[in-house]
């Protein structure tokens, strides 16, 4: 051990960085053996680079708009695409599920701090009646996948060091959801050090880095080094179906949209919906140098997101990405492999440290640089990457702050809605207000019926049928 942190010592002073151990002769050896750790995870020559870049470079913030012109993309059948392309999507895409070559992948390195809740953000209750967690959600629609293709789907989901334990702790305590364990794989984001502006690794405290997940575009590099992409390859998996861990709408599994992508021949694919307003804090799916890019929000001028087609007056640049992706397997690895692969992103962020006393410093503004990385960042380097319209109401709505928009609320109306809508659709009528938000509590668990389809088979078959009037909460599978 005291080779090691010689050596590594002498690596961080030649790098500018040796003030990392200034309080290390205050520590007792298990403490000076856990910052030597966290050390040895800091790939010096890498931060060097991000610090030239993005920290010290002026213009280091700005993003290259030249040439961008907005995304094409498949519109739904009902706005315009062509029904039957569709359809021939939807059964590759079944005939991929039938196959075992899906797999669902989550991205859930977040914390609910947002939202003031105090854990993995996987963890929050979201429902409107049984109040399940996301993680609850997901596997529900997981499980119930796996069984309407009769091939039990693998769940593969990323963790970050914070959340890490708790999550496990949290599948095991809930017996897996039901699902086989040995199908839910979990596995931890990579870190990256803060530094102040000057480019200074930044101390959290005298004996421990500031780390930070290092963003959901680490999941390529995490799938590779976790040895999750080799276990894809023994089972036979080579498509990736990417959520975010706050959307419990999304359409986990999606026929159509994996058929689509397999059809095209794309390394990776996306889902759009135009956005609402331009203010809608979404990614715009753009093509830029023949190559399809997201732009983020933050990124984008405003006077562009607002920028409208004169002849049809919808937004210019509408094409809102919301964060869902198929994947191919040996694009991850080659991604994962390169490099010069993902670009890192600069964020400005207050970081509690230490100061040159090892006093603990709180800090009332920004006081130094997060570097993250994005996942859709990958899609200019993919093959033929497609992007297909869905509807928001079926797959978005997501959970990111404690009241307004995008809020537990919003949230909770927006699964009684879709509730709502297939029981109209199942041809009981559900008396609501204007935007088809029910009069009564409503909750179908996936297991019941993922989708308009399933649930109009499963309540076709329900004998005798339940009152509604008092509020359902519809739990178990009708077969
Ligand atoms: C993201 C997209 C935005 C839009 C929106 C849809 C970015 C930069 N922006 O906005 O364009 O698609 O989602 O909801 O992505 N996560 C990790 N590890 C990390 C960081 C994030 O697992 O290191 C997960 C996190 O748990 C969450 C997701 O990634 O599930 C999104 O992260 P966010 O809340 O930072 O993204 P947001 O809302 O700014």
């Amino acid at each position: 051990m005291p080779q090691a942190l010689d050596a590594i010592l002498e690596s961080f002073h030649r790098a500018g960085q040796g003030h990392v151990f200034a309080f290390a002769d205050r520590l007792g050896p298990e403490a000076r053996a856990r910052l030597v750790a966290e050390a040895s995870e800091v790939d010096l020559a890498e931060l060097d680079r991000l610090v030239s870049t993005l920290v010290r470079s002026s213009g280091a913030q700005s993003v290259d708009l030249e040439g961008l012109l907005p995304a094409p993309y498949e519109r739904l059948p009902g706005n315009g695409g062509d029904a039957a392309a569709w359809a021939k999507a939807r059964a590759a895409g079944e005939a991929a599920l039938r196959a075992g070559r899906v797999a669902a992948f989550t991205v859930a390195g977040g914390q609910g701090t947002r939202l003031g809740y105090d854990g993995p953000k996987g963890t929050f209750p979201v429902t409107p009646v049984r109040r399940c967690s996301l993680f609850q959600v997901f596997a529900e629609k997981l499980r119930a996948a796996g069984l309407h293709y009769d091939r039990p789907i693998h769940w593969f989901i990323m963790t970050s060091h914070q959340n890490h334990a708790a999550t496990e702790a949290f599948f095991l305590e809930n017996g897996h959801f039901g699902l086989d364990p040995s199908r839910v794989h979990f596995f931890r984001q990579g870190r990256m050090p803060a530094v102040d502006f000057s480019g200074k690794i930044l101390l959290e405290t005298q004996g421990s880095l500031a780390l930070s997940p290092d963003g959901h575009g680490g999941s390529l590099r995490a799938l590779a080094r976790s040895g999750a992409l080799d276990l894809m390859q023994e089972e036979g998996i080579d498509t990736l179906s990417y959520f975010q861990v706050d959307n419990p709408l999304v359409r986990s599994i999606d026929p159509a949209f994996i058929g689509w992508h397999l059809l095209r021949g794309s390394e990776m694919s996306s889902k759009m919906v135009p956005k609402a307003y331009p203010e809608e804090k979404l990614g715009h799916f753009c093509v830029q140098k023949g190559r399809l890019v997201v732009i983020e929000y933050s990124d984008l001028p405003m006077e562009l997101q607002r920028e409208r087609d004169t002849a049809t007056g919808s937004l210019r640049y509408e094409a809102g990405s919301i964060a869902i992706h198929i994947i191919d397997r040996e694009f991850v690895r080659r991604m994962a492999g390169g490099t010069g692969g993902l670009p890192f992103h600069r964020a400005d962020k207050k970081i509690a440290t230490v100061d040159a006393s090892g006093a603990e410093v709180r800090p009332a503004k920004a006081n130094g640089v997060k570097f993250e990385l994005f996942v859709f960042d990958a899609l200019p380097f993919a093959r033929n990457p497609v992007v297909i319209e869905t509807a928001r109401a079926d797959d978005f709505s997501p959970v990111k702050n404690a009241e307004g928009v995008d809020s537990p609320a919003t949230c909770r109306a927006d699964q009684m809605r879709q509730f709502g809508r297939w029981l109209a659709a199942s041809g009981v009528p559900v008396p609501g207000d204007s935007t088809g938000l029910p009069d009564f509590s409503l909750e179908v668990s996936p297991l019941f019926g993922y989708d308009e389809e399933t649930f109009r088979e499963a309540w076709s078959r329900l004998d005798p049928k339940p009152d509604v009037a008092d509020g359902l909460c519809l739990t178990t599978p009708s077969k």
